[in-house]
Parts: C-alpha cells; sequence; structure tokens
C-alpha cells in the first residue's frame, strides 16, 4: 500500500468513504442535483486482499461489481449489486492497459434507459474511474416491470404512428425491434417498448419511438437520424458548407435539420418535360446523390442544398415561416435536369434546374436569387396562388423577383450569378432599371418599367417575365426611393419592403388579383404593420403612383 501523508481533506474522506488507498490530491467526486447520486467519482480504489484470496484471477466485471458494492451507500442502492448492473461492453485501451467498462442500471432485469456508468480498471486492477448516472433504490423499486402488451404490438403502433408521419413505408431498411425499458418521463418512469426503425423512403429517419407498456400509447418520439456537415465547392468555385446525412459509410445530400428536411437529387439529364411529368405523377426526383466521404464533388448539387438551406433559414428569420407551406414541408431539388436546359422552375412539388448552355447560362442553381425565386414560387401557391398568367402571372413572378432579391441581400439584379458567364455585370432582369435589359419578347425595347408599357400579348403567358418588372419597379422605388417619370418617392429600405410585399401576398391577395389590387394590398399591409400616418405607407402610394398603377 503506497501511503502518503494525508491532507485533513483526505482524512475526512476517509472517514466517511471507508478505507481504501486514497491519493488525497487526485481524489474528485460529483454528485448530481437529480438524483443525489455520483456523476464522477475519481480515485485508486483497490479489491480488498481478502476477495482475492481464491486461487482464481478475479474478472474486471467483478473488480467492477465489488467497487460499486463499496460505493453502494453513494449508490443509494441496497441488496447485491449484480441485480442493478450488467456490464454491457469492455474496451481494452491499448497504450495504457487500461479496461473501461460500460454498464447498465437495470432494475428486475429491465434496463433503465440512460442510466449508464463506465468504470475503468488499470492493466493492476486499479479502479481509477467512475462515470454516469445511477437511479436510486427509493426511486426505482415499486415500479412495474411486467409488460400488458406484447413486443410486436408496440411494433405495429409504430409502424402506423411513422406512417402518418411520413407516409406508406414500403420497406424498413432494417425490421424495427422493440426491446424493453424504463424510461423516465418528465420524472416518472413508465416501462416502455422502445422501437426503433430505419427508413431511407418515403423519407430518411432513424425513428426511435417510447411505447408505454401498460397501455400502448407513445410517450415520447424522436428521429435521432445522423447529420453532419458537409463540404463543396459550388458553380462559381465558392467553397460551400452544407448539412447531409449519414448512412452506413456513405453520405448523401439530406439536411434533417430543417423542417421536415432538404433534399437533393441528380435528373440525370432527363428531358424537362419529361422529368416534371415523372416527378408530379410517380414522385420521381432522380437519383440520390452520394459520397464516401464529406467532400461533395458536384457543385450544381451542391449549391442547390446550400442554398435551399439558405432560402429556408431566410424565410424563417425574416417571416417565422417554416419552409413554403409554413408546417416544415420538405425542400426537393432535381438537378441536371435537361440536356443545356436555359431554365429552373418550380413544379408544384420541387425544384428543378437546368445547367445551361454554358454560353448564355451555367447551372441555374449557383445563384441564390434564382433559389429564392423559385422557393417564393411555392409560397405564392400556398397563399395568394397567383393564376399563372397576365397581370395575376406578372405579380406571380414579381413576387419572386423581389423575395428572391431580398435573400440575395446586396443587388437587385436577377440571375446575374448564372447569366452569360463571358459577359461582367449584366442580369436577366433589373428591378432597378428594368428598362436597361432588353425585352426577350421585344427585343428592340427593354422591360416596361410603368403600366403604359404593359405588355398586352399573348407570349409567355401574357408576359408574365415581362410585366413583372413593372412591379419590381415599384418594390426597388418603396425600398430606395427615387424619382421616376416626375414622381418623387421616399426609400422605405429592404427591411420594411420586405415586410410589406410578404404581408401582401399572405394575407390579402388572392388567384385573380391585378396590379391595382397588388397597389391596395401594399397599402393595406403598410398600415397594419407602421400605421395610416406612417411614411411606409405614403411611400407605397408614391412607389404605385411612379409605375402608374393607380
Ligand atoms: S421562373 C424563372 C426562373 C428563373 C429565375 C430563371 C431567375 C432565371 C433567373 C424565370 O424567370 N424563368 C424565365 C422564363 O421562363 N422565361 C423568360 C420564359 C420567357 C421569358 C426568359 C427570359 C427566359 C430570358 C430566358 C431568358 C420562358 O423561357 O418561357
Ligand atoms: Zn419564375
Ligand atoms: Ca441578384
Amino acid at each position: 500500500m503506497k501511503k502518503k501523508i494525508f491532507s485533513s481533506a483526505a482524512a475526512l474522506a476517509i472517514a466517511l468513504g471507508g478505507l481504501s488507498t486514497v491519493h488525497a490530491d487526485e481524489n474528485q467526486i460529483k454528485i448530481n442535483d437529480k438524483y443525489n447520486t455520483p456523476s464522477y467519482i475519481i480515485e485508486k480504489w483497490e479489491m480488498p486482499p481478502k476477495l482475492t484470496l481464491s486461487k482464481k484471477k478475479v474478472t474486471e466485471e467483478e473488480i467492477a461489481l465489488s467497487y460499486l458494492e463499496y460505493q453502494k451507500d453513494k449508490l443509494k442502492l441496497k441488496g447485491n449489486m449484480k441485480n442493478h448492473f450488467k456490464v454491457v461492453d469492455t474496451q481494452k485501451d491499448k497504450e495504457t492497459g487500461t479496461s473501461h467498462l460500460r454498464l447498465v442500471e437495470h432494475q428486475n432485469g429491465v434496463p433503465i434507459y440512460g442510466s449508464e456508468q463506465t468504470i475503468s480498471i488499470t492493466d493492476n486492477q486499479e479502479v481509477t474511474a467512475f462515470f454516469g448516472e445511477v437511479v436510486p433504490q427509493e426511486h426505482k423499486e415499486n415500479l412495474d416491470t411486467s409488460p400488458s402488451i406484447d413486443a410486436a404490438q408496440a411494433e405495429s403502433k409504430v409502424n402506423q404512428a411513422i406512417e402518418d408521419k411520413i407516409g406508406e413505408v414500403k420497406a424498413y431498411d432494417a425490421d424495427p425491434k422493440a426491446e424493453l425499458y424504463l424510461f423516465d418521463k418528465e420524472g416518472d418512469f413508465h416501462l416502455t417498448y422502445l422501437v426503433k426503425a430505419s427508413t431511407s423512403n418515403p423519407a430518411p429517419g432513424y425513428w426511435h419511438y417510447f411505447v408505454d407498456a401498460s397501455n400502448g400509447e407513445i410517450i415520447e418520439s424522436f428521429n435521432a437520424i445522423d447529420n453532419v456537415t458537409a463540404f463543396g465547392e459550388g458553380v462559381l468555385g465558392d467553397k460551400k458548407k452544407f448539412e447531409v446525412t449519414k448512412d452506413n459509410n456513405s453520405y448523401y445530400l439530406y439536411d434533417g435539420t430543417r423542417g421536415d428536411g432538404i433534399h437533393t437529387f441528380n435528373a440525370l439529364n432527363l428531358d424537362p418535360n419529361l422529368f416534371n411529368l415523372l416527378s408530379q405523377i410517380f414522385g420521381y426526383h432522380g437519383d440520390e446523390i452520394t459520397s464516401n466521404h464529406k467532400f461533395f464533388s458536384d457543385p450544381a448539387a451542391v449549391d442547390a442544398q446550400a442554398h435551399a438551406a439558405d432560402v429556408y433559414d431566410y424565410y424563417e428569420e425574416t417571416f417565422n415561416r417554416d419552409s413554403f407551406d409554413d408546417e416544415g414541408a420538405r425542400l426537393i431539388s432535381s438537378v441536371h435536369v435537361g440536356d443545356g436546359w436555359n431554365n429552373a422552375a418550380w413544379n408544384g412539388v420541387q425544384m428543378m434546374y437546368g445547367d445551361g448552355d454554358g454560353d448564355t447560362f451555367i447551372p441555374f442553381s449557383g445563384a441564390l436569387d434564382v433559389i429564392g425565386h423559385e422557393l417564393t414560387h411555392a409560397v405564392t401557391d400556398r397563399s395568394a396562388d397567383l393564376v399563372y398568367q397576365y397581370e395575376p402571372g406578372a405579380l406571380n413572378e414579381s413576387f419572386s423577383d423581389i423575395l428572391g432579391a431580398m435573400v440575395d441581400r446586396d443587388d437587385w439584379l436577377m440571375g446575374e450569378d448564372i447569366y452569360t458567364p463571358d459577359i461582367e455585370g449584366d442580369a436577366l432582369r433589373s428591378l432597378e432599371d428594368p428598362a436597361s435589359i432588353p425585352n426577350p419578347l421585344n427585343p428592340e425595347e427593354g422591360y416596361p418599367d410603368h403600366y403604359s408599357k404593359l405588355y398586352t400579348g399573348e407570349l409567355d403567358n401574357g408576359g408574365v417575365h415581362v410585366n413583372s418588372s413593372i412591379n419590381n419597379k415599384a418594390a426597388h422605388l418603396l425600398s430606395e426611393g427615387g424619382t421616376h417619370y416626375d414622381v418623387e418617392v421616399e426609400g422605405i429600405g429592404r427591411k420594411a419592403t420586405e415586410q410589406i410585399y410578404y404581408r401582401a401576398l399572405t394575407k390579402y391577395l388572392t388567384p385573380t388579383s391585378d396590379f391595382s389590387m397588388m397597389r391596395q394590398a401594399a397599402i393595406q399591409s403598410a398600415i397594419d404593420i407602421y400605421g395610416e400616418n406612417s411614411q411606409q405607407t405614403i411611400s407605397v402610394k408614391q412607389a404605385y403612383d411612379a409605375v402608374g398603377v393607380k
């Protein structure tokens, strides 16, 4: 026995804790508030010699149980420690020779969920550390430990609950398995079946359900999917970080941390019309995009995933909206739609991105404002639901441009990042100066910036991508101010502007709303938020006067 000169604190520790080798300066103990039992004990403890007299070499499990016996008052337990603890794992540390045992506390043979302990034993059979949580005798001795329902009943209950949540599960990745646990729900122990189930379709999940074994009720559930941050290079060669999921040893582009998830697929250059059909009718999105490491090498996919998360966060932070349906709907994107397809779209179910021909466009997911634009189409579908032609259609496009520009933050151009890679500074559309961009329906002119210049033909569903510019210009004037066709507008900034348009879209407008209703909805929204006589309300009227909308 190695002895030291005891400090008074060590002497006290011995007086309280009984006999064993104690090194004063190294001893530490922490007691948890919940049960008043140790969270950790650091000390050096050897098994008393009388117990080691027999010829047989003692096992590590025996040492651990003797140690627990020695600490049983602190652990607030009675009886044989063999009935309270089961060793579930032993790992021997090659360098130090120390064995690390993992134990689970039991009552009447039923494990207590979360009540686990680790005990470290050196190669000369000294216990050096205890960590964990122990539920004292008095909290567990009267618990009912015989189930009234069986495992199969619990499993079918959970199967139903998962399908209610994510839809029909055709095949589980591994059969759901029920295990009996005592589960502490807000301070009360319940005898439960923990059912774990793994799914990849229709939604990825590693589901954990606790089913009360006395009545079959689900008392707790969560999705313990393994989320990790991955990396990649975007379309513009910039470094991106985004959330993915680990499945066995491969990673795939599913972010389970936002709403019901963000998931990106590869459409394998399928024709846009065919892909659209398969997507809408069969729920086909393309191939899963996987990687063996945390680096993803498809720039279009990297940006689709990262930008969808950015737009999700924008809606959540700016409008407290949980995805496009405000109920966390999953954001699904497919990249590589078509062969050099020069467009992007929301098809009512998901986002579709072309790769561009490389000349006029590069892959559309590379531009944050494009993703903002597309997801705003989804928001519009779930709110004002503006019909996609003529004036309501132009407003539909305009909301996508306005909020897309807001997500992108510091410019008033649309698609500048993916448009004509060889030409600097140009864009598909400009909210600030629509007339500076050639009108695709009439290349002699720029986009209209006043109601008197409304395109009245039938191309492009009645000019939805062209007439949108009239409302775009009003939004720009409202935010930044300026004089337009001799009408002066005082700017109220982006923050107030986005709130006014979002409110108009989600609270006032309807499928057939036209420009004049848009003006009134914006006024009404400004009054709601800022008051009748506010500058914001006055500025809305000035902005619509300036573009000739009454
Ligand atoms: S829906 C949206 C997608 C997008 C957003 C694309 C932002 C780029 C940037 C969109 O505006 N698409 C454009 C679009 O569909 N069209 C217009 C119509 C005709 C006009 C257009 C303008 C396309 C300029 C290409 C270039 C179309 O292609 O049918
Ligand atoms: Zn659009
Ligand atoms: Ca932009």
